[in-house]
Order: C-alpha cells, then sequence, then structure tokens
C-alpha cells in the first residue's frame, strides 16, 4: 500500500470521472467526500459505491430539525458513509454523535464568522469540525481551544485560495480538496510529507 495522504478529495464531479479518481486514488488518500452535485448525478447509492474505495465524508450540509436530520444521517450511514457534515449555526439544537462533522466556520464571508469560536466553545459529542484551510489563523485557534478530542477537517486549498498543507501545519487533521486535484491527480504528492494532526482516519 501506498502511503496515504492527509486529503479527502471533493467529488464534486460526474459519476464515471468521481468513480475513475476513486479507484486511482483509493490507497493514496485518506478519504473521499461526496456531495449535492455528485448525489444529484449518482443519486444516493453513489455513497456506497464510493464507499468501497475509502471513508466517505457525506456533505449534504444537514440543516434541519434534529429528529429530521438524524433519520438523514442514518440514511447515509447505512450506505457505507463515516460522517455526515451538518450545519452548526443549528446550535443549541443540532444533532451530535460520532458520525456527525459540525460546519462552524466556512471558506468565504458568512454570519458563521460572528459565532464560529462560541460554535466550538459549546458544541459538544460529534465527530469533528469543519473549518476554513484557507484561513490557517483559525484553524490554528480552534486546535488550541480543541486540543486533540475533535478532528478537523478543512476545504479551501487550491481553487480557494489555500496553500496545500497550509491548514494541517495549523492543526487540521484532512484537508478536503475539490478541483486542484480532480484536475491534476498528480497534485496529490504536494502532500507527500504531511501527516494529520490528531486522528489517522477522517
Ligand atoms: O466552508 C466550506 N467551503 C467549502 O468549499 C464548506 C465546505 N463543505 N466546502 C466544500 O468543500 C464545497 O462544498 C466543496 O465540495 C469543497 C471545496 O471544493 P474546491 O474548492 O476544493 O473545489
Amino acid at each position: 500500500m501506498e502511503r496515504v495522504h492527509p486529503v479527502i478529495v471533493a467529488l464534486d464531479t460526474d459519476v464515471l470521472k468521481a468513480l475513475d479518481v476513486a479507484k486511482a486514488l483509493r490507497d493514496e488518500v485518506a478519504g473521499f467526500k461526496v456531495g449535492w452535485d455528485l448525489i444529484l448525478e449518482g443519486g444516493i447509492s453513489i455513497v456506497s459505491e464510493i464507499s468501497r474505495y475509502g471513508s466517505v465524508v457525506v456533505d449534504v450540509k444537514i440543516a434541519d430539525i434534529p429528529y429530521i436530520s438524524s433519520r438523514l444521517i442514518d440514511k447515509f450511514i447505512r450506505r457505507g458513509a463515516c460522517c455526515v457534515i451538518v450545519h452548526g449555526f443549528l446550535y443549541p439544537s443540532n444533532v451530535n454523535g460520532k458520525h456527525v462533522y459540525v460546519l462552524a466556520k466556512m471558506t468565504v464571508p458568512t454570519m458563521y464568522d460572528y459565532v464560529w469560536e462560541k460554535l466550538l466553545d459549546e458544541v459538544e459529542a460529534v465527530r469533528g469540525f469543519v473549518l476554513p484551510g484557507n484561513q490557517p489563523e483559525a484553524i490554528k485557534k480552534a486546535r488550541e481551544k480543541l486540543g486533540c478530542k475533535y478532528r478537523i477537517i478543512a476545504p479551501g486549498i487550491g481553487a480557494q485560495g489555500g496553500r496545500p498543507g497550509e491548514a494541517i501545519e495549523a492543526g487540521a487533521d484532512f484537508e478536503i480538496v475539490g478541483r486542484y486535484l480532480l484536475e491534476d491527480l498528480s497534485r496529490v504528492s504536494h502532500w507527500d510529507r504531511l501527516k494529520p494532526t490528531c486522528f489517522t482516519s477522517p
């Protein structure tokens, strides 16, 4: 097995390309992120198909009452996903649990910029947080607050301005990378010498 890079590939593409990329990188990356783009192309079964090649983080940014959110999360977990991203603004009415990643601050300006630190202080019993990899100072602050209690996964690398490795050096476990890798899979070598800060799996 080749060395696993601390990267989660965002498969925002068509079904055939997503499967090709997953096959090509299965031994080289920590996992794949499946979002609305691919699910609307391939249906929910694409989650099971991609999970044959690695851990699947489902990113449909769930934002509903806990009863509904739990039902949706169950459906993705039964299809083979490790975990699902939910919106943090739902706090204190968020779902929690070992499958839940909470989106606490985005890679673009949003109202999260006013509350993200409070979310990190208050949200408990989740798998981890999604924080902006193109804002390494936020990742650093988050890791200082969280210690190694929760995972940090970080989009915003490449197409959104973050430099490969920058978020991991600041304390993230995995960088989420879409367009920058989909354009050229050999760029995965940019993560050659990097390791997750705290956790070994997404
Ligand atoms: O704040 C966020 N920013 C963001 O880009 C939270 C996200 N989940 N994402 C997702 O990360 C976005 O939906 C896309 O799937 C991926 C970034 O893709 P790219 O900019 O690397 O192509």
